[in-house]
Protein backbone atom coordinates (compact mmCIF):
# COMPACT_ATOMS: atom_id res chain seq x y z
CA UNK A 1 0.00 0.00 0.00
CA UNK A 2 1.70 3.22 -0.90
CA UNK A 3 1.39 5.22 1.97
CA UNK A 4 2.22 9.18 0.83
CA UNK A 5 -0.85 10.65 3.14
CA UNK A 6 -0.69 11.14 6.71
CA UNK A 7 -3.86 10.08 6.25
CA UNK A 8 -2.98 6.52 5.17
CA UNK A 9 -0.20 6.48 7.50
CA UNK A 10 -2.78 7.21 10.50
CA UNK A 11 -4.84 4.76 9.53
CA UNK A 12 -2.15 2.06 8.54
CA UNK A 13 -1.04 2.68 12.30
CA UNK A 14 -4.34 2.36 14.09
CA UNK A 15 -4.69 -1.00 12.23
CA UNK A 16 -1.75 -2.10 13.86
CA UNK A 17 -2.94 -0.74 17.43
CA UNK A 18 -0.82 2.55 17.55
CA UNK A 19 -2.05 5.88 18.06
CA UNK A 20 -0.78 8.43 15.69
CA UNK A 21 1.52 11.22 17.17
CA UNK A 22 1.00 13.73 14.78
CA UNK A 23 4.92 14.55 14.67
CA UNK A 24 5.83 10.78 14.00
CA UNK A 25 3.17 10.91 11.04
CA UNK A 26 4.48 14.26 9.09
CA UNK A 27 8.50 12.67 9.52
CA UNK A 28 6.82 9.05 8.11
CA UNK A 29 4.89 11.32 5.08
CA UNK A 30 8.24 12.77 4.45
CA UNK A 31 10.63 9.43 4.37
CA UNK A 32 11.59 8.63 1.11
CA UNK A 33 9.96 4.65 1.96
CA UNK A 34 7.21 5.82 4.29
CA UNK A 35 6.17 1.98 3.79
CA UNK A 36 9.09 0.57 5.15
CA UNK A 37 9.91 3.65 7.38
CA UNK A 38 6.69 2.70 9.32
CA UNK A 39 7.46 -0.66 9.26
CA UNK A 40 10.42 -0.39 10.90
CA UNK A 41 9.47 2.19 13.33
CA UNK A 42 6.08 0.07 14.23
CA UNK A 43 9.49 -2.99 14.96
CA UNK A 44 10.93 -0.35 16.68
CA UNK A 45 8.89 0.72 19.10
CA UNK A 46 8.40 -1.34 22.50
CA UNK A 47 5.71 -3.71 22.38
CA UNK A 48 3.80 -1.84 25.28
CA UNK A 49 4.08 1.27 23.75
CA UNK A 50 0.43 2.85 22.72
CA UNK A 51 1.78 5.35 20.69
CA UNK A 52 4.33 5.98 17.74
CA UNK A 53 6.12 8.52 18.97
CA UNK A 54 8.65 10.62 16.59
CA UNK A 55 11.80 8.98 18.52
CA UNK A 56 10.91 6.18 16.93
CA UNK A 57 10.37 7.48 13.58
CA UNK A 58 13.59 9.40 13.99
CA UNK A 59 15.69 6.24 15.13
CA UNK A 60 14.58 4.59 11.79
CA UNK A 61 14.70 7.75 9.83
CA UNK A 62 18.49 8.52 11.08
CA UNK A 63 19.49 4.64 9.94
CA UNK A 64 19.23 5.74 6.74
CA UNK A 65 15.99 6.83 4.03
CA UNK A 66 14.68 9.67 6.07
CA UNK A 67 14.27 13.46 5.31
CA UNK A 68 16.71 15.38 7.70
CA UNK A 69 14.32 16.98 10.35
CA UNK A 70 12.28 19.77 9.96
CA UNK A 71 12.22 23.43 12.25
CA UNK A 72 15.50 24.38 10.15
CA UNK A 73 12.95 27.52 9.52
CA UNK A 74 11.63 28.27 12.45
CA UNK A 75 12.65 32.17 12.20
CA UNK A 76 10.83 32.98 9.11
CA UNK A 77 7.13 33.94 9.23
CA UNK A 78 7.53 35.48 12.74
CA UNK A 79 5.13 38.45 13.05
CA UNK A 80 6.26 41.44 14.42
CA UNK A 81 2.45 41.16 16.67
CA UNK A 82 0.33 44.10 16.08
CA UNK A 83 -0.08 46.94 18.74
CA UNK A 84 -3.60 47.79 17.03
CA UNK A 85 -6.15 45.72 16.29
CA UNK A 86 -7.71 48.23 14.08
CA UNK A 87 -9.62 45.52 12.31
CA UNK A 88 -11.97 45.39 15.10
CA UNK A 89 -14.17 48.34 15.09
CA UNK A 90 -14.21 47.54 11.67
CA UNK A 91 -15.56 44.08 11.83
CA UNK A 92 -18.33 45.37 14.62
CA UNK A 93 -19.20 48.25 12.77
CA UNK A 94 -19.94 46.38 9.50
CA UNK A 95 -21.97 43.85 9.56
CA UNK A 96 -22.10 42.69 6.04
CA UNK A 97 -18.21 41.41 6.48
CA UNK A 98 -20.30 38.99 8.23
CA UNK A 99 -21.32 37.14 5.39
CA UNK A 100 -18.06 38.11 3.32
CA UNK A 101 -16.77 34.48 1.93
CA UNK A 102 -13.47 33.96 0.44
CA UNK A 103 -14.13 31.16 -1.88
CA UNK A 104 -11.39 28.91 -2.99
CA UNK A 105 -10.13 29.56 -6.91
CA UNK A 106 -11.99 27.06 -8.95
CA UNK A 107 -14.27 26.22 -5.82
CA UNK A 108 -17.67 25.89 -8.26
CA UNK A 109 -16.27 23.85 -10.33
CA UNK A 110 -14.56 22.02 -7.38
CA UNK A 111 -11.56 21.70 -10.32
CA UNK A 112 -8.53 23.37 -7.84
CA UNK A 113 -9.70 21.76 -4.77
CA UNK A 114 -10.93 18.18 -5.78
CA UNK A 115 -7.46 18.13 -7.55
CA UNK A 116 -5.06 18.26 -4.45
CA UNK A 117 -6.89 14.96 -3.77
CA UNK A 118 -3.70 12.77 -3.64
CA UNK A 119 -1.95 16.19 -1.96
CA UNK A 120 1.65 16.35 -2.15
CA UNK A 121 2.91 16.09 1.78
CA UNK A 122 6.08 17.92 1.38
CA UNK A 123 4.03 20.98 1.31
CA UNK A 124 3.47 20.94 5.05
CA UNK A 125 6.44 21.13 7.41
CA UNK A 126 5.28 22.17 10.41
CA UNK A 127 6.83 24.07 13.36
CA UNK A 128 6.36 21.53 15.86
CA UNK A 129 8.54 23.26 18.84
CA UNK A 130 6.98 26.83 18.12
CA UNK A 131 3.28 25.29 18.81
CA UNK A 132 1.93 25.64 22.28
CA UNK A 133 -1.60 24.46 23.11
CA UNK A 134 -3.38 24.27 27.10
CA UNK A 135 -6.72 23.98 28.21
CA UNK A 136 -8.26 25.32 31.32
CA UNK A 137 -11.58 25.97 33.14
CA UNK A 138 -12.05 22.36 31.95
CA UNK A 139 -14.47 20.83 34.31
CA UNK A 140 -13.46 16.80 33.04
CA UNK A 141 -12.61 15.16 35.89
CA UNK A 142 -13.38 18.29 38.39
CA UNK A 143 -16.93 17.47 38.60
CA UNK A 144 -18.32 17.63 41.84
CA UNK A 145 -21.87 18.03 41.76
CA UNK A 146 -24.38 15.16 43.15
CA UNK A 147 -27.42 17.23 41.58
CA UNK A 148 -28.70 17.74 44.92
CA UNK A 149 -30.46 20.74 45.56
CA UNK A 150 -27.31 21.93 48.15
CA UNK A 151 -25.28 22.17 44.79
CA UNK A 152 -27.44 24.35 43.06
CA UNK A 153 -27.19 27.12 45.78
CA UNK A 154 -23.26 26.76 45.53
CA UNK A 155 -23.09 27.07 41.42
CA UNK A 156 -25.35 30.10 42.28
CA UNK A 157 -23.45 31.78 44.87
CA UNK A 158 -20.24 31.18 43.10
CA UNK A 159 -21.31 32.75 40.09
CA UNK A 160 -22.68 35.55 42.20
CA UNK A 161 -19.45 35.91 44.13
CA UNK A 162 -16.97 35.90 40.95
CA UNK A 163 -19.28 38.33 38.72
CA UNK A 164 -20.00 40.72 41.53
CA UNK A 165 -16.27 40.64 42.19
CA UNK A 166 -16.26 42.15 39.04
CA UNK A 167 -18.86 44.38 39.68
CA UNK A 168 -18.04 45.65 42.69
CA UNK A 169 -14.83 47.68 42.00
CA UNK A 170 -17.26 49.88 40.06
CA UNK A 171 -19.71 50.78 42.26
CA UNK A 172 -20.32 51.07 45.95
CA UNK A 173 -22.09 48.26 46.51
CA UNK A 174 -24.66 47.37 49.90
CA UNK A 175 -26.56 43.70 50.36
CA UNK A 176 -30.06 44.04 49.83
CA UNK A 177 -30.59 43.49 53.68
CA UNK A 178 -28.72 46.86 54.68
CA UNK A 179 -30.14 48.92 51.36
CA UNK A 180 -33.47 47.58 52.86
CA UNK A 181 -32.61 49.16 56.39
CA UNK A 182 -31.40 52.66 54.99
CA UNK A 183 -33.22 55.94 55.28
CA UNK A 184 -35.56 57.54 51.71
CA UNK A 185 -34.15 59.49 49.43
CA UNK A 186 -30.37 57.96 49.90
CA UNK A 187 -28.45 57.37 47.37
CA UNK A 188 -26.62 53.47 47.13
CA UNK A 189 -25.57 50.82 44.39
CA UNK A 190 -26.87 46.66 44.56
CA UNK A 191 -24.99 43.75 43.07
CA UNK A 192 -27.11 41.29 42.49
CA UNK A 193 -29.08 38.40 40.12
CA UNK A 194 -31.98 39.54 38.28
CA UNK A 195 -34.53 37.25 39.68
CA UNK A 196 -37.62 38.51 38.21
CA UNK A 197 -38.30 41.64 35.34
CA UNK A 198 -41.91 42.80 35.32
CA UNK A 199 -42.87 46.14 32.87
CA UNK A 200 -45.27 48.30 35.35
CA UNK A 201 -49.10 49.59 34.04
CA UNK A 202 -47.57 52.96 33.18
CA UNK A 203 -44.57 51.38 30.88
CA UNK A 204 -41.87 50.57 33.19
CA UNK A 205 -39.44 48.05 34.20
CA UNK A 206 -39.27 47.01 37.54
CA UNK A 207 -36.59 44.73 38.12
CA UNK A 208 -36.00 42.69 41.04
CA UNK A 209 -32.27 42.02 42.45
CA UNK A 210 -31.28 39.17 44.60
CA UNK A 211 -28.02 38.83 46.39
CA UNK A 212 -27.10 36.24 49.35
CA UNK A 213 -28.93 38.58 51.87
CA UNK A 214 -32.40 39.29 50.42
CA UNK A 215 -33.69 40.57 47.37
CA UNK A 216 -34.51 44.39 46.28
CA UNK A 217 -36.76 46.17 43.81
CA UNK A 218 -35.45 48.69 40.94
CA UNK A 219 -37.04 50.66 39.00
CA UNK A 220 -35.87 51.83 35.53
CA UNK A 221 -38.29 54.60 34.31
CA UNK A 222 -38.47 54.00 30.53
CA UNK A 223 -37.92 57.45 29.41
CA UNK A 224 -34.15 56.72 30.84
CA UNK A 225 -31.23 56.58 28.29
CA UNK A 226 -30.37 53.15 29.63
CA UNK A 227 -34.16 51.82 29.23
CA UNK A 228 -33.09 49.65 26.16
CA UNK A 229 -30.62 47.48 28.18
CA UNK A 230 -33.76 46.42 29.73
CA UNK A 231 -34.57 44.67 26.94
CA UNK A 232 -31.24 42.58 27.14
CA UNK A 233 -31.85 41.31 30.55
CA UNK A 234 -31.42 37.40 31.16
CA UNK A 235 -32.57 36.05 34.36
CA UNK A 236 -29.95 34.66 36.76
CA UNK A 237 -27.62 37.07 35.44
CA UNK A 238 -25.54 39.34 37.36
CA UNK A 239 -25.85 42.98 36.99
CA UNK A 240 -25.13 46.36 39.20
CA UNK A 241 -27.44 49.33 39.15
CA UNK A 242 -26.72 52.45 41.33
CA UNK A 243 -29.58 54.70 42.47
CA UNK A 244 -31.68 57.00 44.29
CA UNK A 245 -34.10 55.05 47.76
CA UNK A 246 -37.58 55.99 47.58
CA UNK A 247 -39.01 58.69 50.27
CA UNK A 248 -40.67 55.50 52.04
CA UNK A 249 -37.91 53.46 51.85
CA UNK A 250 -37.04 51.79 55.34
CA UNK A 251 -40.40 50.71 56.18
CA UNK A 252 -40.57 47.56 54.11
CA UNK A 253 -41.37 48.67 50.66
CA UNK A 254 -38.62 50.72 49.47
CA UNK A 255 -37.94 50.96 46.06
CA UNK A 256 -34.86 51.95 43.71
CA UNK A 257 -35.07 54.02 41.15
CA UNK A 258 -32.22 53.19 38.91
CA UNK A 259 -29.57 55.97 37.92
CA UNK A 260 -27.42 53.78 36.17
CA UNK A 261 -26.89 49.96 35.24
CA UNK A 262 -23.60 47.86 34.61
CA UNK A 263 -22.75 44.72 33.38
CA UNK A 264 -19.77 42.83 34.05
CA UNK A 265 -18.78 43.21 30.37
CA UNK A 266 -15.59 43.04 28.53
CA UNK A 267 -13.71 46.50 28.68
CA UNK A 268 -13.62 48.53 25.74
CA UNK A 269 -9.84 48.80 25.66
CA UNK A 270 -9.49 45.15 26.01
CA UNK A 271 -6.42 44.31 24.09
CA UNK A 272 -6.37 40.69 22.91
CA UNK A 273 -2.74 38.60 22.66
CA UNK A 274 -1.70 37.49 19.30
CA UNK A 275 0.73 34.68 18.64
CA UNK A 276 4.75 35.14 18.13
CA UNK A 277 4.71 33.86 14.44
CA UNK A 278 2.58 33.33 11.07
CA UNK A 279 0.24 30.58 12.03
CA UNK A 280 -3.43 29.79 11.73
CA UNK A 281 -6.21 27.67 13.26
CA UNK A 282 -9.07 26.45 11.54
CA UNK A 283 -12.25 26.72 13.61
CA UNK A 284 -15.39 24.05 12.89
CA UNK A 285 -18.20 23.09 14.19
CA UNK A 286 -21.45 20.55 14.16
CA UNK A 287 -19.89 18.06 12.00
CA UNK A 288 -23.17 15.65 12.63
CA UNK A 289 -21.80 13.00 11.48
CA UNK A 290 -24.32 9.81 11.10
CA UNK A 291 -27.21 12.24 9.91
CA UNK A 292 -28.53 11.80 6.44
CA UNK A 293 -27.58 15.40 6.18
CA UNK A 294 -23.67 15.45 6.84
CA UNK A 295 -21.68 16.62 3.68
CA UNK A 296 -19.14 14.32 3.22
CA UNK A 297 -17.63 15.21 0.05
CA UNK A 298 -17.39 19.10 1.66
CA UNK A 299 -15.93 17.68 4.34
CA UNK A 300 -13.41 15.90 1.67
CA UNK A 301 -12.79 18.75 0.18
CA UNK A 302 -11.81 20.73 3.50
CA UNK A 303 -9.82 18.03 4.51
CA UNK A 304 -8.25 17.76 0.89
CA UNK A 305 -7.34 21.61 1.12
CA UNK A 306 -5.56 21.36 4.55
CA UNK A 307 -2.96 19.22 2.59
CA UNK A 308 -2.11 22.01 0.33
CA UNK A 309 0.46 25.05 0.21
CA UNK A 310 -2.71 27.69 0.99
CA UNK A 311 -3.59 25.80 4.27
CA UNK A 312 0.15 25.27 4.91
CA UNK A 313 -0.18 27.47 8.15
CA UNK A 314 -2.94 26.30 9.82
CA UNK A 315 -1.89 24.52 12.33
CA UNK A 316 -4.66 23.82 14.74
CA UNK A 317 -7.86 22.22 14.17
CA UNK A 318 -10.50 23.36 16.98
CA UNK A 319 -14.00 21.49 17.41
CA UNK A 320 -16.40 23.28 19.20
CA UNK A 321 -19.06 20.54 19.58
CA UNK A 322 -21.68 18.18 17.89
CA UNK A 323 -19.15 15.55 16.18
CA UNK A 324 -21.98 13.11 15.25
CA UNK A 325 -26.00 13.49 15.07
CA UNK A 326 -26.14 11.31 18.29
CA UNK A 327 -29.75 9.57 18.57
CA UNK A 328 -32.44 10.40 20.61
CA UNK A 329 -31.46 13.94 20.34
CA UNK A 330 -34.57 15.27 19.09
CA UNK A 331 -37.97 13.18 18.28
CA UNK A 332 -38.01 11.81 15.17
CA UNK A 333 -34.58 12.20 14.39
CA UNK A 334 -34.13 8.86 14.16
CA UNK A 335 -35.87 9.14 10.33
CA UNK A 336 -32.95 11.28 9.09
CA UNK A 337 -30.38 8.96 10.91
CA UNK A 338 -27.96 7.38 8.35
CA UNK A 339 -26.23 5.75 10.93
CA UNK A 340 -28.34 4.26 13.80
CA UNK A 341 -25.56 3.05 16.42
CA UNK A 342 -23.97 5.83 18.30
CA UNK A 343 -20.31 3.80 18.62
CA UNK A 344 -20.46 3.71 14.37
CA UNK A 345 -20.84 7.20 14.19
CA UNK A 346 -18.07 7.85 16.13
CA UNK A 347 -16.17 5.09 14.42
CA UNK A 348 -17.15 7.10 11.13
CA UNK A 349 -16.43 10.46 12.58
CA UNK A 350 -12.87 9.34 13.42
CA UNK A 351 -12.48 7.76 9.61
CA UNK A 352 -13.52 11.45 8.37
CA UNK A 353 -10.80 13.35 11.08
CA UNK A 354 -8.23 11.10 9.74
CA UNK A 355 -8.76 12.70 6.29
CA UNK A 356 -7.12 15.91 8.06
CA UNK A 357 -3.75 16.21 7.76
CA UNK A 358 -1.72 14.00 10.64
CA UNK A 359 0.51 16.95 12.03
CA UNK A 360 -2.63 18.71 12.98
CA UNK A 361 -3.12 19.99 16.32
CA UNK A 362 -6.75 18.59 17.21
CA UNK A 363 -8.65 20.34 20.40
CA UNK A 364 -12.63 19.21 20.72
CA UNK A 365 -15.46 19.89 23.00
CA UNK A 366 -18.42 18.12 23.07
CA UNK A 367 -21.95 19.92 21.98
CA UNK A 368 -25.55 18.67 22.62
CA UNK A 369 -25.59 15.66 20.19
CA UNK A 370 -22.84 14.00 21.87
CA UNK A 371 -22.69 10.94 23.98
CA UNK A 372 -21.84 13.06 26.69
CA UNK A 373 -24.39 14.42 29.61
CA UNK A 374 -26.35 16.88 28.13
CA UNK A 375 -26.42 19.32 31.04
CA UNK A 376 -23.87 22.21 31.31
CA UNK A 377 -20.78 22.46 31.76
CA UNK A 378 -20.46 18.90 30.21
CA UNK A 379 -17.11 17.16 30.85
CA UNK A 380 -15.38 15.62 27.77
CA UNK A 381 -15.42 12.60 26.13
CA UNK A 382 -15.62 9.14 27.95
CA UNK A 383 -12.35 6.63 27.90
CA UNK A 384 -14.25 4.54 25.33
CA UNK A 385 -14.95 7.46 22.66
CA UNK A 386 -12.08 8.88 23.53
CA UNK A 387 -10.43 5.50 21.99
CA UNK A 388 -12.51 5.48 19.10
CA UNK A 389 -11.44 9.02 18.14
CA UNK A 390 -8.02 8.76 19.01
CA UNK A 391 -6.26 8.43 15.49
CA UNK A 392 -4.94 11.77 15.33
CA UNK A 393 -3.92 11.80 19.24
CA UNK A 394 -6.88 14.70 19.26
CA UNK A 395 -7.01 16.63 22.38
CA UNK A 396 -10.41 16.63 24.01
CA UNK A 397 -11.88 19.01 26.86
CA UNK A 398 -15.45 20.08 28.10
CA UNK A 399 -18.11 21.89 27.00
CA UNK A 400 -16.99 24.95 27.73
CA UNK A 401 -13.08 25.03 28.05
CA UNK A 402 -10.09 27.79 27.48
CA UNK A 403 -7.85 26.68 24.79
CA UNK A 404 -5.04 28.98 24.79
CA UNK A 405 -3.16 28.76 21.25
CA UNK A 406 0.71 29.64 20.93
CA UNK A 407 -0.74 32.57 23.78
CA UNK A 408 -4.19 33.36 22.58
CA UNK A 409 -7.09 32.29 24.45
CA UNK A 410 -9.82 31.32 22.80
CA UNK A 411 -13.45 30.42 24.80
CA UNK A 412 -14.74 27.28 23.10
CA UNK A 413 -18.00 26.67 24.03
CA UNK A 414 -20.83 24.30 21.55
CA UNK A 415 -23.33 27.31 21.66
CA UNK A 416 -26.84 25.75 23.80
CA UNK A 417 -27.67 29.36 25.25
CA UNK A 418 -27.97 31.17 21.89
CA UNK A 419 -31.23 29.38 21.64
CA UNK A 420 -32.16 31.05 24.23
CA UNK A 421 -30.49 34.52 24.22
CA UNK A 422 -31.93 34.64 20.64
CA UNK A 423 -35.84 33.84 21.57
CA UNK A 424 -35.53 36.31 24.47
CA UNK A 425 -33.80 39.99 23.11
CA UNK A 426 -34.89 41.40 20.27
CA UNK A 427 -34.07 40.92 16.35
CA UNK A 428 -31.77 43.32 16.48
CA UNK A 429 -29.20 42.03 19.41
CA UNK A 430 -29.48 38.81 18.90
CA UNK A 431 -30.65 36.69 15.58
CA UNK A 432 -30.35 33.02 13.71
CA UNK A 433 -28.76 36.00 11.08
CA UNK A 434 -26.17 37.61 13.13
CA UNK A 435 -25.59 34.91 15.23
CA UNK A 436 -22.29 36.33 16.25
CA UNK A 437 -24.28 39.52 17.95
CA UNK A 438 -25.89 36.57 20.08
CA UNK A 439 -22.45 35.98 21.19
CA UNK A 440 -21.73 40.17 21.94
CA UNK A 441 -24.39 39.48 24.91
CA UNK A 442 -22.74 36.53 26.44
CA UNK A 443 -19.38 38.50 26.69
CA UNK A 444 -21.23 41.40 27.83
CA UNK A 445 -22.76 39.39 30.55
CA UNK A 446 -19.03 37.50 31.27
CA UNK A 447 -21.37 33.76 31.00
CA UNK A 448 -21.56 31.61 28.43
CA UNK A 449 -25.02 30.52 30.00
CA UNK A 450 -26.89 33.09 31.63
CA UNK A 451 -30.46 32.04 32.24
CA UNK A 452 -31.17 28.79 33.55
CA UNK A 453 -34.49 26.58 33.00
CA UNK A 454 -34.94 27.05 30.04
CA UNK A 455 -33.32 25.09 26.90
CA UNK A 456 -29.74 25.65 28.32
CA UNK A 457 -29.28 23.06 31.48
CA UNK A 458 -27.37 23.55 34.32
CA UNK A 459 -25.15 20.49 35.95
CA UNK A 460 -24.76 22.22 39.86
CA UNK A 461 -21.18 22.37 40.44
CA UNK A 462 -19.61 23.60 43.43
CA UNK A 463 -18.06 26.12 40.46
CA UNK A 464 -19.80 27.88 37.73
CA UNK A 465 -17.73 26.73 35.44
CA UNK A 466 -19.76 29.01 32.75
CA UNK A 467 -18.37 32.36 34.11
CA UNK A 468 -16.23 33.74 31.87
CA UNK A 469 -13.51 34.94 34.82
CA UNK A 470 -11.17 36.72 32.21
CA UNK A 471 -12.12 37.92 28.70
CA UNK A 472 -11.01 35.75 25.83
CA UNK A 473 -9.42 36.62 22.83
CA UNK A 474 -11.21 35.02 20.54
CA UNK A 475 -14.53 33.37 21.46
CA UNK A 476 -15.74 29.98 19.43
CA UNK A 477 -19.20 28.72 19.59
CA UNK A 478 -21.15 26.66 17.09
CA UNK A 479 -25.09 24.70 17.47
CA UNK A 480 -27.21 27.52 15.28
CA UNK A 481 -25.66 26.36 12.22
CA UNK A 482 -25.01 30.15 11.01
CA UNK A 483 -21.82 31.37 10.51
CA UNK A 484 -21.22 35.14 11.65
CA UNK A 485 -18.38 36.64 13.25
CA UNK A 486 -17.24 40.40 14.71
CA UNK A 487 -15.39 41.73 17.01
CA UNK A 488 -17.32 43.02 20.27
CA UNK A 489 -14.23 45.35 22.28
CA UNK A 490 -11.60 43.64 20.30
CA UNK A 491 -12.89 40.47 21.31
CA UNK A 492 -13.46 38.06 18.11
CA UNK A 493 -16.50 36.40 18.11
CA UNK A 494 -17.09 33.67 15.65
CA UNK A 495 -20.02 31.17 15.11
CA UNK A 496 -18.55 28.43 12.77
CA UNK A 497 -21.67 27.12 10.83
CA UNK A 498 -22.08 23.12 10.61
CA UNK A 499 -21.03 20.39 7.90
CA UNK A 500 -25.08 19.51 7.89
CA UNK A 501 -27.32 20.58 5.56
CA UNK A 502 -30.74 21.53 6.33
CA UNK A 503 -32.61 18.88 8.24
CA UNK A 504 -36.39 18.37 7.75
CA UNK A 505 -37.07 20.01 11.59
CA UNK A 506 -34.74 23.35 10.55
CA UNK A 507 -36.61 23.25 6.99
CA UNK A 508 -40.10 23.06 9.03
CA UNK A 509 -38.79 26.11 11.12
CA UNK A 510 -37.03 27.93 8.15
CA UNK A 511 -33.75 27.58 9.81
CA UNK A 512 -31.54 28.15 6.79
CA UNK A 513 -28.55 26.20 7.90
CA UNK A 514 -24.68 27.72 6.70
CA UNK A 515 -23.01 24.58 5.84
CA UNK A 516 -19.79 23.36 4.65
CA UNK A 517 -17.32 26.77 5.84
CA UNK A 518 -14.42 26.68 7.75
CA UNK A 519 -13.33 30.02 9.19
CA UNK A 520 -9.51 30.44 8.87
CA UNK A 521 -8.30 32.61 12.24
CA UNK A 522 -4.77 34.28 12.07
CA UNK A 523 -3.40 33.38 15.11
CA UNK A 524 -0.90 36.38 14.95
CA UNK A 525 -3.61 39.32 14.12
CA UNK A 526 -6.55 37.92 15.03
CA UNK A 527 -7.98 38.10 11.48
CA UNK A 528 -10.30 35.89 9.40
CA UNK A 529 -11.01 34.23 6.17
CA UNK A 530 -14.22 32.08 5.88
CA UNK A 531 -13.24 29.13 3.24
CA UNK A 532 -16.53 27.54 1.74
CA UNK A 533 -16.23 24.01 0.53
CA UNK A 534 -19.92 23.03 -0.48
O1 LIG B 1 -29.26 22.50 16.48
C1 LIG B 1 -29.13 23.30 15.36
C2 LIG B 1 -30.06 24.45 15.47
O2 LIG B 1 -31.39 24.05 15.18
C3 LIG B 1 -30.14 25.05 16.86
O3 LIG B 1 -30.38 26.43 16.73
C4 LIG B 1 -31.32 24.34 17.51
C5 LIG B 1 -32.22 24.07 16.33
N1 LIG B 1 -32.92 22.80 16.33
C6 LIG B 1 -32.63 21.77 15.52
N2 LIG B 1 -33.50 20.76 15.70
C7 LIG B 1 -34.37 21.17 16.65
C8 LIG B 1 -35.53 20.59 17.26
N3 LIG B 1 -36.00 19.39 16.90
N4 LIG B 1 -36.16 21.32 18.18
C9 LIG B 1 -35.72 22.54 18.53
N5 LIG B 1 -34.66 23.14 17.98
C10 LIG B 1 -33.99 22.47 17.06
P1 LIG B 1 -28.46 21.18 16.74
O4 LIG B 1 -28.71 20.86 18.16
O5 LIG B 1 -27.03 21.47 16.47
O6 LIG B 1 -29.00 20.19 15.78
ZN1 LIG C 1 -25.47 21.04 15.83
FE1 LIG D 1 -25.82 21.65 18.60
Amino acid sequence: MPLETPARIVSELTSRGYNADPEAVTLLAGADDPDAALAAAVERAPEDALKLSPDHVRGVLDGGGGRESNGSDAETNVSTGRETPDTSEQAATRPDETKGVAEPEGIDGGASVTEVSTPDESVRDPDFDARSLDVSDDVTGQSTGTGEYEDFVSVFRDRFERLGQQLRGRVNARPTSAVADMPGGGETAIVGMISDIRSTASGHWLVELEDTSGTFPCLVMKDREFAGAVEELLYDEVIAVEGTLSDDNGDGDGILFVDSLHFPDVPRTYEPSTADRHVQAALVSDVHVGSQEFMADAWSRFADWLHTEEASAVEYLLLAGDMVEGVGVYPDQDEELDIVDIYEQYEAFSEHLKEVPGDLEILMIPGNHDAVRLAEPQPGFDEELRDIMSAHDARISGNPSTVTVEGVDVLMYHGVSLDEVIAELPDEKASYDEPHKAMYQLLKKRHVAPQFGGKTRLAPEERDYLVMDTVPDVFHTGHVHKLGWGKYHNVLAVNSGCWQEQTAFQKSVNIDPDAGFAPILDLDTLDMTVRQFS
